[in-house]
């Protein structure tokens, strides 16, 4: 799938910046350099996720290799008094809002009590895995920020897969009718799970949005100056009253849909290696140095403080203890039924180490 021609972006594939009318560029040459950092310490972080799930560490993760673009420019965005609501794969985002990493990996580590951070300390709420129900969370957010007259808006961050959800759509409506100060940030990674695109929709999905009423627009998704640049623009109208935005930010997946998932079954590594062409951290990297906002020395000593860091990360990981496997009922009922207190009693009996796998 390719940009539509009415697609915003700021930086082209080879690095080279126009601005932009209605979405001039935000930034000044310290950010740039920051935001770049970030976007290569998630690169690193991401890379050791996965390589920690390979040796057995982790349970599960959900990488987001090469959509640093779409949530490290999107969540510097986000302003003190906003509200991000996060499907599952936002790690990006909560390294931008400044989030531990080692806590953003707890719930793949099985720690499934409490998310791994404190929402109200944080913009960031918890991940959300049920697709889509995140939506009517930011939009009955965004109706009590209203009523407390609160200056923010929410960022609802749904993927392509959630556009076939009720939740999506009755929310996107609902936010148009109460005109409420919420922006859905849509990347479109062009896959959920194995299903393409082309098998979700028939038109691109900004389209949708002016059916309900909702400011629509398309966005280079692996454009970093282009995410920042028209979520701050649409998070500042929606405060201002003008109602909801939908941006679609069109990315790619160039890994798989988790650990657990094998993306060969189901697409062609010729396309895998075309959006591994277009990478949006190459991209900024290109911009920096042609446009001499950095050199080569700082891109060392980002590298190498990026290494340190992802040292730390690792061990940080492997002192995250899972929760014993009888927790897992805590919180879930006022009063336990009894079916499930025995079934509490009897993990807690069980010997893993005595127990003989061999036996028939
Ligand atoms: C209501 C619901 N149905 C099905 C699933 C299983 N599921 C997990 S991720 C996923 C695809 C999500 O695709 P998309 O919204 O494009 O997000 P992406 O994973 O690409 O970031 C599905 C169907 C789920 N979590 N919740
Ligand atoms: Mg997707």
């Amino acid at each position: 799938m390719e940009l539509h021609p009415s697609a915003v972006q700021l930086l082209d594939e080879n690095g080279v910046f126009t601005d932009h009318a209605n979405y001039p560029l935000a930034l000044g040459h310290k950010e740039i350099r920051d935001l770049y950092k970030t976007m290569a310490l998630v690169r690193s972080l991401d890379t050791e996720a996965v390589r920690l799930q390979r040796q057995g560490k982790m349970n599960l993760w959900c990488p987001v290799a090469s959509q640093e673009a779409a949530q490290v420019g999107s969540a510097a965005a986000l302003r003190v008094h906003d509200r991000a609501f996060p499907q599952g794969r936002e790690f990006g985002v909560g390294v931008t809002l400044g989030l531990a990493p080692h806590d953003l990996l707890r719930v793949w580590k099985g720690e499934v009590l409490g998310g791994g951070w404190d929402p109200r300390e944080s913009v960031l709420a918890l991940y959300t895995f049920p697709i889509g129900s995140q939506a009517p969370h930011a939009t009955g957010y965004a109706m009590g920020m209203v009523r407390d007259k609160v200056d923010g808006a929410a960022l609802c961050y749904v993927g392509d897969g959630a556009f076939g959800s009720g939740d999506v759509h009755e929310s996107l409506n609902w936010s148009a009718v109460f005109n409420l100060p919420v922006v859905f940030f849509c990347q479109n990674n062009q896959y959920a799970i194995s299903v393409p695109f082309s098998r979700q929709s028939a038109t691109p999905i900004f389209q949708r949005g002016s059916g309900f009423g909702v400011r629509s627009v398309q966005i280079d998704g692996n454009d970093l100056l282009a995410c920042h640049a028209v979520v701050k623009a649409e998070l500042e109208r929606a405060q201002a009253g003008e109602g909801p935005a939908l941006i679609e930010a069109l990315t790619y997946r160039v890994g798989p849909h988790t650990t657990s998932d094998d993306a060969s079954r189901y697409r062609e590594a010729a396309e895998e290696d075309l959006w591994r062409g277009r990478d949006p951290i190459d991209r900024v990297r290109t911009y920096l140095l042609s446009s001499e906002i950095a050199d080569q020395a700082w891109l060392d000593e980002v590298e190498a403080d990026i290494r340190e860091q992802t040292t730390a990360f690792r061990g940080e990981c492997l002192s995250v203890t899972p929760p014993e496997p009888g927790e897992l009922f805590d919180h879930t009922y006022a009063e336990m039924p009894s079916n499930l207190a025995a079934e509490v009693r009897s993990i807690a009996e069980f010997d893993l180490e005595a127990t003989d796998w061999n036996r028939p």
